[in-house]
């Protein structure tokens, strides 16, 4: 696992280029150049994800006849090319992937611990939420260890393609005429749209909780998207291994593109079996749902993290969840992602100076 050492000297790096004035740095960030192994992103960063993205567009049908049936679980290797690639050609046909190993057991173990004054004190939740389930949120102002999730190169380069650059929905040209032109740039129409952190909590499904509603994240959003917009993307992390006793998240395959009026049943949904450390990602529109937890004595620990794009607001308000006074001590590509950064010429702007500038002033 990266150290905090390890991530500072990477912002360090990071931040170099940008003042370097690498085109589009603004609203890429924080593109593939952190995580669990770093040095090997920051490399991999050399390739402009636009170029990326459309070559992917342009084999996308030979990658989905590559895939086997049913959901899709993509072993995470850090120095496979493909793995981006084979999880845009799951979320495209079924809506949803499962990335296996993506961090440590090791990593989970702290995220807990980190975690653990917070979960105890949280109450027993009912309704959607799920009887006997607690949830506990604002991961990145209480554990530093999270950041390698919450920040997963993977889940990056992911969130780039799908709600950035729109690739399951508009090709280059067809994001270019969407995105209009900010009055004040020079540099023209938006390569990619930003997009951040919405919203961690972890979700804990004790013995006997129930099946949660299906549904669709999307629906929470005040505005139908349906079928024309990817503005969010969610993810499950297993905590703790993910069983279909336990009460593993739920995905009906396909979903994403079904019509409104049509209902799932519980038969239509798989179970997201895997390992600790792994990953359920699935889009706004995808039908899912927390399994039962059928197990006398076993709890479920799951951690929802989900991003959004950075023209709507946050599910979880980042600003309150995470202060400027706790995250003026966190690495720069956190506080970025979690909302302190401007998006575009002028959203979000806090007096002449950067938003991180601004949180840097807490600094005790
Ligand atoms: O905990 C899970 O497995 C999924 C939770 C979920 O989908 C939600 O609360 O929106
Ligand atoms: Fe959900």
């Amino acid at each position: 696992m990266a150290t905090n050492a390890d991530l500072d000297a990477l912002q360090a790096e990071a931040e170099a280029a940008v003042a370097a004035g690498a085109e589009g740095t603004e609203h890429r960030w924080p593109f593939g150049v952190h995580g669990e192994d770093w040095r090997k992103e920051v490399a991999d960063a050399a390739q402009p994800p636009d170029e990326r993205w459309c070559e992917f567009q342009r084999r996308q049908s030979e990658w989905e006849a590559q895939l086997p049936e049913g959901l899709v679980s993509v072993e995470y290797d850090k120095d496979d090319p493909t793995v981006i690639e084979r999880c845009l050609a799951a979320m495209g046909r079924d809506g949803a992937v499962c990335l296996r190993n993506a961090v440590s057991a090791e990593t989970c173990d702290q995220v807990l611990r980190d975690m653990e004054p917070y979960m105890d004190r949280g109450s027993l939740l009912d309704g959607f939420f799920g009887k006997r389930s607690k949830r506990i949120g604002a991961l990145p102002a209480r554990s530093r260890a999270s950041d390698c999730m919450v920040a997963h190169p993977a889940l990056m380069k992911l969130c780039d393609a799908l709600i950035g650059r729109q690739v399951l929905r508009f090709d280059k040209e067809g994001l270019a005429e969407l995105a209009s032109k900010p009055m004040a740039s020079k540099r023209g129409p938006l390569k990619q749209l930003p997009w951040g952190l919405d919203l961690t909590q972890i979700i804990t499904l004790g013995p006997g909780a129930e099946q949660q509603i299906l549904h669709h994240d999307g629906a929470y959003c005040l505005w139908d998207f349906h079928r024309t917009f990817e503005h969010k993307i969610s993810t499950v992390w297993a905590l703790d291994e993910f069983t279909e006793e336990v009460g593993a998240t739920r995905v009906v395959l396909g979903s994403q593109d079904w019509s409104r009026d049509r209902a799932a049943t519980l038969e239509d949904s798989v179970a997201a079996v895997m390992p600790k450390g792994s990953v359920v990602i699935y889009t706004n529109s995808t039908i899912h749902g927390s399994g039962p937890n059928l197990t006398p004595d076993k709890n479920r620990i799951g951690l929802n993290i989900d991003y959004n794009l950075g023209l709507l607001r946050t599910e979880e308000n980042q600003y309150l969840s995470c202060p400027p006074e706790v995250m003026c001590d966190a690495p720069v590509y956190m506080q970025r992602l979690c909302g302190y950064t401007k998006v575009g010429a002028c959203r979000s702007f806090a007096g002449k100076k950067t938003p991180s500038f601004c949180a840097s002033l807490y600094q005790k």
